[in-house]
């Protein structure tokens, strides 16, 4: 069996704690059943970076970092890779900007990692590439003479061509794309979007639908979504109700109904509009007022791009608004926290909710709507309000689907929702867990390292793994003095 090569942004070492960022947990989980090493930035900048990648050893897994110059990382990573493609394949180009040197530095950050990442390769190793941030390492460590597989997982949207083609070197990024040997889309969409970019250029579909030529060489494309660890979720979310930090929360509550939303503090969650709508809820069901609490959790992430400052102090001011305009004093309508959570608390929170808003804008995917179908209890589930712009919204069709922008539509789905009788919550969270099941964890890296080798993961008994197990150990990212999560 070859030896699978996770390559991400950013590396996480399995360690009790708390989990920003779904990447992680996908990786893990992939590298705890099959072995192997998993390369990234550490997350920490030098002037002076060592000249070699440093390498960890937990269990069979081993962990190798390098490091990046400030200026360099601040020009890679806050720069093009968060102010230009973000905003860009999440369909906001009001929010993208282009500078050459912030694109000249991608580039360069990628040859970087292919240099680094050569030293330790085997000729048999299988690469596995996650992400927007390194596009180009599939070509670039061809350049190196690495002739093993190599796949590229998109976790984010990729945007139709009339998109992509704001960025001025559109075409490279293409042409990049289609050196892979599999490229794996989060949705059918972006799928599609990818082939509204090859069917253009110089590439072409081939007979075969997943088979895309270029340039002498076939790339074989396809829809891998991305899920979660359902039983793992599950028993962590029961357990979790009798936990201190989750039964101090529901008894604050004091009877009333819990509305939840759990996202990193990013614009493409579209929090301002569901605080907007969460208003508009008040006013239009005023019955609710002092009877609902709104709990958002909100990581900060990427706070040295200005957009991300801009959002947050958004939303301090909206949830300051909101709360001093309905608050009673014995009654806070928004409970609004930018912290972190171990999994297993968070999993019981979500658990003790009567209803989940996951409203993005635009999302990859979005774990958080998945996670919340596996923590409810199946006798007595709450119900999920799911914007249909999240990747997740073709196979959670049991969810309430609103468009996030629709302040109306998301106050009445809540209304909706928070009176729904007990027979019609079970079959559509029936219909969820299913879907949920079907694309599980296990699924989306067996079928995507099948695809890539041709061989088949054997799932590890959870005692045999090392390093930990992601029902209760959840990958935290390595420290990092500024952004609390960095994808
Ligand atoms: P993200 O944009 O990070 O991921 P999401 O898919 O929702 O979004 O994953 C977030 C993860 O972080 C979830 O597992 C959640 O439980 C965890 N999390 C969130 N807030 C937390 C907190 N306060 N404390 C602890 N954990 C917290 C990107 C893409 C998505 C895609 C994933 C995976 O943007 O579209 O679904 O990658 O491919």
């Amino acid at each position: 069996m070859r030896r699978l090569v996770c390559v991400s942004n950013r590396i996480s070492l399995p360690r009790r704690g708390a989990a920003p960022g779904g990447l992680a947990v996908g990786v893990l989980a992939a590298l705890q059943n099959t072995g192997g090493m998993w390369f990234g930035w550490s997350g920490e900048t030098a002037e002076v970076p060592s000249a070699e990648p440093e390498v960890l050893v937990r269990g069979n897994v081993r962990f190798a970092t390098i490091d990046l110059k400030p200026a360099e990382f601040d020009a890679y990573y806050n720069g093009y890779c968060n102010s230009t493609l973000w905003p860009l394949f999440h369909y906001f180009p009001d929010r993208f900007t282009h500078e050459e040197a912030q694109h000249d530095a991608y580039y360069a950050v990628n040859e970087q990692f292919a240099r680094q990442l050569a030293k330790l390769l085997k000729p048999d190793d299988a690469v596995w590439i996650h992400d927007y941030q390194l596009i180009p390492l599939g070509r670039c460590l061809r350049q190196l003479n690495f002739h093993g597989p190599i796949g590229f997982f998109l976790h984010i949207p990729f945007p139709h061509r009339q998109v992509l083609r704001v960025l001025p070197s559109y075409a490279e990024l293409v042409r990049d794309l289609c050196q892979y040997d599999l490229l794996g889309f989060q949705t059918d969409d972006d799928l599609r979007s990818f082939l509204s970019c090859v069917e253009q250029p110089e590439a072409r579909l081939s007979g075969q639908k997943d088979l895309v030529e270029t340039g002498g060489r076939s790339v074989r494309v396809g829809v891998y979504p991305i899920g979660v660890d359902v039983d793992a979720i599950s028993a962590a979310a029961a357990a979790a109700v009798s936990q201190d930090k989750v039964q101090r929360m529901t008894a604050s509550l004091l009877g009333r109904k819990l509305i939840i939303g759990v996202d990193r503090l990013d614009y493409s969650k579209g929090l301002t509009e569901r605080f907007a709508a969460f208003e508009q809820f008040l006013e239009s069901f005023p019955d609710n007022q002092g009877r609902v609490t709104f709990l958002q959790i909100a990581p900060l992430s990427r706070g040295d791009v200005n957009a991300y400052s801009e959002i947050r102090h958004a939303l301090e001011a909206s949830a300051g608004r909101l709360n001093g305009h309905f608050a009673e004093a014995d009654w806070t309508p928004i409970r609004y926290l930018n912290r972190n959570y171990t999994h297993a608390t968070l999993m019981g929170f979500l658990r003790a909710a009567q209803v989940a808003l996951v409203t993005p804008v635009r999302d990859g995917m979005n774990l958080v709507a998945k996670e919340f179908v596996a923590a409810q209890d199946p006798d007595d589930p709450g119900v999920l309000i799911l914007s249909p712009l999240a990747g997740a919204a073709p196979e959670l069709t049991g969810a309430l689907q609103v468009n996030p922008y629709d302040k109306r539509a998301t106050a009445l789905a809540l209304q909706t929702a928070l009176n729904m009788p007990l027979a019609e919550r079970r079959a559509r969270h029936e219909q969820m867990l299913g879907a949920v099941r079907e694309h599980d964890i296990h699924n989306w890296y067996g079928r995507f390292v099948h695809d890539l080798t041709g061989e088949i993961i054997r799932r590890r008994p959870m005692e045999a793994r090392d390093g930990g197990d992601v029902r209760d150990t959840v990958p935290q990212l390595m420290p990092r003095p500024k952004l609390l999560s960095a994808r």
